[in-house]
């Protein structure tokens, strides 16, 4: 497609999905082939010398298809290497024109082709979908203009300032060098060790400890840019953005305890769910928005806006919402799609720009570099996932693997003997044009004092948490920092809690046996020729504001319980009234019931039916469910016999799930806790009472009178 054709975007089209459709083959009734076209008449015996004779060299089909399989494996990202991905469309809901020129932000008539990819960190490629970690939320819109790729995470701030800084932070957190342990976890010596010599990460590392760093699933968490970037418009006035995206289906966060148990049980959980959720036609949304700051009130705020380890708080800027993506197709295929799309904060599109966040700046050198090596050279971009949608037409040639074929004798510019083409494109043609930024400075490697407070921050956020979330942050490093077994490291990061808040270094400390120390605090970087440390420190400054809402997860549950997934537990006699009409009920509200009970196969309700069981208790756990549950009938005489169906029963309500029966089956509730007469338990057998319950998603004040499940 030529540039500036608007058309295949309109009217419903997706020229994405187009495109990819003439790269996809479907061996639905074909013959197996070499790659080379050839027929093959047998694909499983190799060519020999007698039946029971050594293999020939000859073989050239045993040869293929071995050499082939030899060579599937690619290098995993070096981070974000865990992900799942899906396609969708973006449309925008109003015109930002006043803001950017950016096209696919200002024709509200256009779907934008989108393919959006989540990654869990640290972990490697088979690692666990649910540690302790930040989200990555990348997104790549295939506009008319070319790619936009919004290259973001689950958490607003980053856990350092510098882009220098990333190998040795990365480092930190991987599996130890010489052990290679633990995976997928922050839970160890050297990245601990690292943090609390580092007091910048204060802020991101908070966001960790919470359960944002868990989520419920990926369909559940927030989205955003981190950087400030620019928006310019058809004038060329800048205006500094911060990009955000909001789940329509709530946010929500695991239990501690429950994420770790699900590693075992169902280590793909998030990837699983998010496949499932598209695949029953439950498309997971996400609105855009945007906080702009005008470029005259650049200085205008407490912190500097491009130090990447701060946010701008929604009640200081407010998120204005100006788009949706819809998720609305799973990739065909996980190694093409989801394994080989490459994003880069720099595929830029006119009417969007950088700032000199220096952490942003030292990204847009990684992504290509790491691409080169990852996808096997310089022309990834024509892997089908990574193509944009208007025609490449440059003077590049050759590379390996290089597909497409460029005629003529000409690859350069500028030129006679191909007529000047391609042509350079000016402003009102498209053209990209870099935001024109006065410089007048001194070339220096050091950092403005403006980045120095790196406390107010992580304060702020510590103290817009309702009770049970600061409950979580404290048991988090507890956790964290129990897991490291040199105490001068934990030491040295609850000297730097004191910084923060002095209630949660007090009661971290006593979880470790120590005692917050007020100390200087470590500072990074090149020492200063006068031996000043003092501007270097890092220091408490003042907000304006002492909480905020938006920080807080509490108040973003979704009011519907689609996709949520309701364990039925059952056995044979079940109340056939009680269990089918529920089961419908939660279904027309597009929720989710699974049948369990002690046998796979079927059950014979009370009236003599067999209703199949989807799992049994051998193969089901309560953690990857959201509320259990139980219909009366004789079933439940068998179930307060049974081991599984009460730890089932009791492990679901320790993780502060609703748990529910009708008055018949509320024996079993008795059965596996101490105390049915507390919210979020409900024996009514009334849809209404169990919705309310599931809508609240987690009764966390059950964590206040623990239950041993
Ligand atoms: Fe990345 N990051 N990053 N990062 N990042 C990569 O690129 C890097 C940072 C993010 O699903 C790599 O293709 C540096 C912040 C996501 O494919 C690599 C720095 C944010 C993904 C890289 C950062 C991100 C990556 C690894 C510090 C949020 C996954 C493979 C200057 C705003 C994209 C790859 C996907 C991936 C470098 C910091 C988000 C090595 C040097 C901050 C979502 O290029």
């Amino acid at each position: 497609m030529k540039i500036d054709e608007k058309e295949p975007f309109e009217n419903g089209a997706n020229p994405k999905k187009e495109q990819l459709g003439q790269f996809t083959t479907d061996n639905q009734g074909e013959f197996l082939t070499t790659d080379q076209g050839l027929k093959i008449n047998d694909d499983q015996n190799s060519l020999k010398s007698g039946p029971r004779g050594a293999t020939l060299l000859e073989d050239f089909i045993l040869r293929e298809k071995i050499t082939h399989f030899d060579h599937e494996r690619i290098p995993e990202r070096i981070v974000h290497a865990r992900g799942s991905g899906a396609h969708g469309v973006f449309e925008l809901y109003k015109p930002m024109g006043k803001y950017t020129k950016a096209k696919f932000l200002n024709e509200t008539t256009i779907k934008t082709p989108v393919f959006a990819r989540f990654s869990t960190v640290a972990g490697s490629k088979g690692s666990t979908d649910v540690a302790r970690d930040t989200r990555g939320f990348a997104v790549k819109f295939y506009t008319q203009e070319g790619n936009y790729d919004l290259v973001g995470n689950n958490m607003p701030v980053f856990f350092i300032q510098d882009a220098v800084k990333f190998p040795d932070l990365i480092h930190a957190v991987k599996p130890e060098p010489d052990r290679e342990f633990p995976q997928a976890a922050s839970a160890h010596d050297t990245f601990w060790d690292f943090i609390s010599l580092m007091p910048e990460s204060m802020h991101h590392i908070f966001w960790t400890m919470s359960d944002r760093a868990i989520p419920r699933s990926l369909r559940m968490m927030e989205g955003f840019g981190i950087h400030t970037f620019r928006f310019i418009n058809e004038e060329g006035a800048s205006h500094f953005v911060k990009f955000h995206w909001k789940p329509l289906q709530g946010v929500q966060g695991l239990a501690w305890d429950e994420a770790q148990r699900i590693s075992g049980k169902d280590s793909d959980f998030h990837r699983k769910d998010l496949w499932e959720a598209i695949d029953s036609g439950q498309f997971p949304e996400w609105e855009l928005g945007v906080q702009i700051v005008a470029q005259e009130d650049e200085h205008k705020h407490p912190f500097d806006l491009l130090d990447p380890t701060k946010l701008i708080p929604e009640e200081m800027v407010p998120v204005e919402i100006i788009g949706k993506m819809t998720l609305n197709r799973n990739p065909d295929n996980f190694f093409a799609e989801t394994e080989q799309v490459a994003f880069h904060p720099g595929h830029l599109v006119p009417g969007i720009d950088f700032s000199n966040d220096p952490l942003l700046q030292g990204r847009l050198f990684s992504y290509t570099d790491t691409q080169i090596s990852r996808l096997g050279g310089p022309n990834f971009h024509e892997i089908p996932i990574n193509k944009s949608i208007p025609e490449v037409t440059n003077n590049q040639r050759q590379g390996i693997h290089r597909t497409q074929i460029n005629t003529g004798r000409v690859s350069y510019h500028p030129n006679t003997l191909g007529g000047g083409c391609p042509f350079q494109a000016g402003k009102m043609e498209g053209g990209f044009t870099s935001f024109e930024e006065r410089i007048d400075a001194t070339k220096i490697r050091a950092r403005s004092e403006s980045f120095f407070d790196h406390f107010s921050q992580p304060a702020l956020f510590y103290n817009s948490m309702t009770s049970h979330e600061k409950r979580h942050i404290q048991n988090a490093f507890s956790f964290e920092l129990g897991k490291v077994k040199t105490v001068p490291i934990r030491q040295r990061v609850v000297n730097m809690l004191l910084e923060i808040d002095e209630s949660l270094a007090k009661i971290v400390g006593g979880n470790l046996g120590l005692i917050p120390a007020k100390l200087p605090q470590p500072i990074t970087g090149s020492i200063p020729a006068d031996g000043n440390l003092e501007e270097f420190h890092s220091f408490k400054g003042e907000l304006p504001i002492e909480e905020a809402a938006s920080l807080s997860m509490a108040d973003k549950l979704p009011n519907n319980i689609k996709t949520r997934k309701i364990a039925f537990l059952v056995a044979d006699g079940v109340e056939d009234d009680a269990f089918s009409k529920m089961k419908l009920e939660l279904e027309n509200l597009d929720a989710m019931v699974m049948i369990i009970a002690p046998k796979q196969g079927f059950v014979k309700t009370s009236d003599g039916n067999e209703q199949p069981i989807d799992e049994s208790f051998l193969t089901a756990a309560s953690v990857v469910f959201d509320a259990v549950y139980i219909p009366g009938g004789e079933s439940v005489e068998t179930l307060v016999q049974n081991a599984d169906a009460i730890h089932f029963v009791a492990e679901a309500f320790k993780h502060c799930k609703p748990v529910a029966s009708n008055s018949n089956g509320k024996k079993l509730l008795e059965k596996a806790l101490t105390n049915t007469k507390v919210d979020g338990v409900s024996t009514t057998g009334k849809l209404e009472d169990i919705v309310a319950d599931i809508k609240k998603c987690r009764f966390w004040e059950r964590e206040e009178n623990p239950i041993p499940a």
